[in-house]
């Protein structure tokens, strides 16, 4: 045994490890080029049958009567299931990841413009489809409850009468900081500024529509869900509270996930009645959505009105913030946010400064719209709270006269404040802003462009700078205080080194494209020095994986990637025994390098994790006390949420004659702490920055005043393509996580969440002279039209 100088393969040549190895390509792309990825869609059983769903036409109406006797004798046709069929076995109603209950099918009424009424189950997709037109349904009208701020209206229809004693539309009122400090604050400061904004609501569109087949096995009892889901894990235990199955009689596939944005962390009626209509006809059931379906019932985005108030000196030192929200939940409470966080993380509102005071309340209330509201990169709603106040520090900015990069340098966090507790209890791990902000100056060429701005105003063109600071707190856990729905938010995590020193990494969160297989493996190859390709990551299975809360809130990389570098640790552990007794050294003569424990001093002398690996499988002795077997298991509860930071800055042209926004260049510099894979960090940050884009400029759920849904194809809602977006300009810092094993934060939500603000604070930048304080999203040509010409906003 000799040392060996090891090095990954496509590492030989230099000095790079395999975490922050900036070629180091994703592993799974090889079946997603060749066309070999599998999708829920892809699952074909033999004897498959095919489920539609009929949706309510109407966003208000009560249920009169529903003649399913056309349906029923379509030759094609094997079973039609209604809410009152439903009713019968208990199931119609089914618990949501907040708390509440949504109705599988409806049965007394429907409650907005898309919801499940009645499902069929068919021998094709095209029988189950017509066989949905046959199905007769009389409805009675209605009053829709569509404008949040009405909701609450003490003449207001009451929506949610499936809830005993419910006389009105309200949700829950949940307040965070201290109104009286902050009122005092707001009392004593120069300037106060106020700005109503509104957050549209959005949808995170991703290409792969929702979908599920289910199989129950009539035999065992056991059920199979292939299901586009995010959070496998929880899904099948709500399944098991919902079905009354144990758990070991389920089990959730999430294959390959055609993006989930967020969008794939509810349970979704059709995935409920798929379950059923497998059970009832004792043969697999296919159900897949379209994009009209998709668009209208799934976990929509955001819709968060808010007023933002801020408080500061005349020399433009911040005092306080103070933000009241009405918030928007549609039908059903099913937002997935962490139990004891009604506005999921919306209590960071205060963002990256030093304040005396905060304050915020929100208000959520019914109404007749598509249940949701997290989702599509929010990192549980900082979004919006990360919009409210880089929109509101602009405002000062204008009213103080000041440069709002000045403004920023001013009162941004100073890097010897951190851990620094927020007005509203966060406590930010680690932050080193300034640096991060002077380099997106350098990158954009701030300056400069300020005196290009005052040339082409002089010349009657519309050019517009804007910039954003955000902070995200991402990684959810600890369990004592995130849950959801009771599970605790920890993530179990299992590695099985073989005899021959490959490896298996099990992990109970579930990637949507943002390169698990890759990263995770190389977590494992920096901390054993088993190369990347020699590791393969499972995942998205519950019959092959550790227990887990799931992938969203950008928790994969602060949780499980802890989970992966502690398991890796333990393995060393234990390895670093098995070396001491093959090199008859004691432990304390050992070091660890480059994937091998070496004895101190003598650089000839050294075992590979390989020949470890053998040695724990092989036949000859291991230290006294010591089991065979290179494995280890762990289950691992964060400290603290990771705080990943950034500064954007965006700079648009305007076109003066058709009011068209485009967006010129984007500089954006993210701090996610140590980085593993960045060329996956840099895909992961142009992907949230064209969110941004489409956001910001284009997209919008709206609806008319009887609740019909007006973005229920990519004809009304729009997207950002190629065209759009410019070419970005990505730079960083790192500044790791201090309680993280390897120093990383998350980043798969930073530049949704970063960039929208950067992208309507250089709009309104550019749109000073025309004396515009504020536009609301999205700042189509038609919004920017109307506001240049002085008239009001549309509510
Ligand atoms: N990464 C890294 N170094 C870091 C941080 C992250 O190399 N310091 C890598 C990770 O290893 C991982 C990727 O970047 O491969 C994203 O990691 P992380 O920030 O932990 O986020 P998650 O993996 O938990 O992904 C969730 C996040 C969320 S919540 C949404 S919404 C979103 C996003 O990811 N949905 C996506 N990005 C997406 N990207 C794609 N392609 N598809 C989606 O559905
Ligand atoms: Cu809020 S969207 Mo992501 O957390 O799955």
């Amino acid at each position: 045994m000799t040392a060996v100088d090891f090095r990954p393969p496509g590492f030989e040549n230099n000095d790079q490890k395999p975490i922050g190895y900036g070629r180091m390509l994703r592993k799974e792309d090889a079946r997603f080029i060749r066309g070999k990825g599998r999708y829920v869609d892809d699952v074909r059983l033999p004897g498959m049958l095919h489920l539609a769903i009929l949706r309510s036409p109407l966003a208000h109406a009560r249920i009169v009567r529903i003649d399913t006797s056309a349906a029923e004798a379509h030759p094609k046709v094997k079973a039609v299931v209604t809410g009152a069929m439903l009713a019968e076995r208990g199931l119609a109603w089914m618990p949501t990841l907040a708390g509440d209950v949504q109705a599988v099918l409806a049965t007394d009424k429907v409650r907005f413009q898309g919801q499940e009424v009645a499902f069929v189950v068919a021998e094709d997709r095209y029988a189950a489809r017509d066989a949905l037109e046959l199905i007769d349904v009389e409805y009675e009208p209605l009053d829709p409850v569509i404008d949040v701020r009405r909701a609450l209206a003490p003449d207001a229809p009451v929506i949610r009468t499936d809830l005993e004693g419910k006389t009105d539309n309200h949700i829950f009122d949940w307040e965070t900081g201290d109104a009286e400090e902050t009122e005092r604050a707001f009392a004593s400061a120069d300037v106060v500024v106020s700005q109503d904004i509104v957050y549209p609501r959005v949808h995170p569109a991703p290409l792969e529509t929702c979908g599920a087949v289910a199989d129950y096995d009539r035999v065992s009892g056991k059920l199979t869900l292939w299901s586009t889901t995010q959070a496998p894990h929880a899904h099948r235990t709500l399944y098991a509270l919902v079905a009354g199955l144990p758990e070991h009689k389920i089990r959730v596939i999430a294959p390959d996930i055609g993006g989930g944005f967020g969008g794939k962390v509810p349970i979704y009626p059709g995935y409920v009645c798929a379950i059923v209509g497998s059970m009832l006809t004792g043969r697999p059931v296919k159900w897949v959505e379209d994009r009209s379906e998709n668009l209208i019932s799934t976990g929509f985005a955001r819709d968060y009105i808010m007023r933002g108030e801020i408080a500061a000196t005349r020399d433009g030192k911040i005092l306080a913030i103070r933000t009241h929200v009405l918030a928007d939940h549609g039908a059903f409470n099913a937002q997935a946010a962490p139990s004891k966080y009604p506005a999921g993380f919306f209590g960071v509102f205060t963002g990256s400064y030093d304040l005396q005071a905060a304050y915020a309340k929100v208000t959520a209330v019914y109404t007749n719209k598509a249940p949701g509201g997290v989702a599509y990169a929010c990192s549980f709603r900082i979004t919006e709270a990360v919009y409210l106040v880089e929109r509101i520090v602009d405002r000062l900015a204008d009213e103080l006269g000041m440069d709002p990069v000045e403004l920023r340098l001013k009162n941004l966090l100073k890097p010897e404040q951190f851990p620094y507790k927020t007005k509203t209890g966060w406590v930010y791990d680690s932050g080193n802003y300034e640096p991060t902000l002077r380099k997106a100056m350098e990158i954009a060429g701030y300056h400069e462009l300020r005196k290009e701005q005052a040339e082409r105003r002089a010349r009657g063109e519309l050019m517009g700078i804007g910039v954003s600071f955000f902070t995200e707190a991402v990684g959810a856990g600890p369990r004592k205080h995130m849950d959801i729905l009771g599970l605790g938010m920890n993530d179990g995590c299992e590695l099985r080194v073989h005899p021959t020193g490959k490896a298996v990494l099990r992990l109970s969160v579930q990637t949507q494209g943002q390169g698990h297989e890759t990263t995770f493996a190389q977590i494992v190859a920096e901390e054993l020095g088993i190369p990347p390709d020699d590791i393969e990551v499972v995942h998205g299975d519950t019959d092959q994986t550790p227990f887990g809360l799931g992938t969203y809130g950008s928790r994969s990389t602060p949780v499980s990637g802890a989970a992966a570098a502690l398991v890796a640790r333990r393995i060393r552990d234990k390895a670093k025994i098995i070396a001491s007794g093959m090199l008859e050294v004691s432990v304390a003569d050992l070091e660890w390098r480059k994937g091998a424990f070496h004895v101190k001093g003598d650089p000839t002398r050294a075992v590979t994790i390989q020949d470890i690996a053998m040695r724990a499988h092989g036949a000859g002795d291991l230290p006294e006390g010591l089991e065979g077997g290179l494995d280890a298991q762990i289950c691992y509860n964060p400290e603290n949420l990771t705080y990943p930071h950034g500064a954007y800055i965006c700079v648009v042209d305007i076109d003066p004659g058709t009011a068209k926004v485009k967006v010129r260049r984007f500089v954006a510099v993210d701090d996610c702490g140590t980085r593993i894979n960045p060329m996956i960090i840099e895909g992961q940050v142009h992907g949230g920055l064209a969110d941004g884009v489409g956001m910001a400029l284009m997209e919008m759920i709206a609806f008319d005043e009887d609740g019909n849904c007006l973005g229920a194809s990519f004809m009304d809602y729009l997207l950002p393509t190629a065209l759009e977006v410019p070419d970005w300009e990505t730079g960083y810092t790192v500044t790791p996580s201090p309680h993280h094993p390897i120093g990383a934060k998350g980043i798969g939500e930073s530049a949704t969440v970063g960039s929208p603000p950067a992208i309507v604070n250089a709009v309104v930048d550019a749109l000073k002279p025309f004396g515009i304080r504020h536009v609301d999203m999205p700042l189509t040509p038609s919004r920017v039209w109307e506001a240049m010409q002085g008239r009001p906003q549309p509510p």
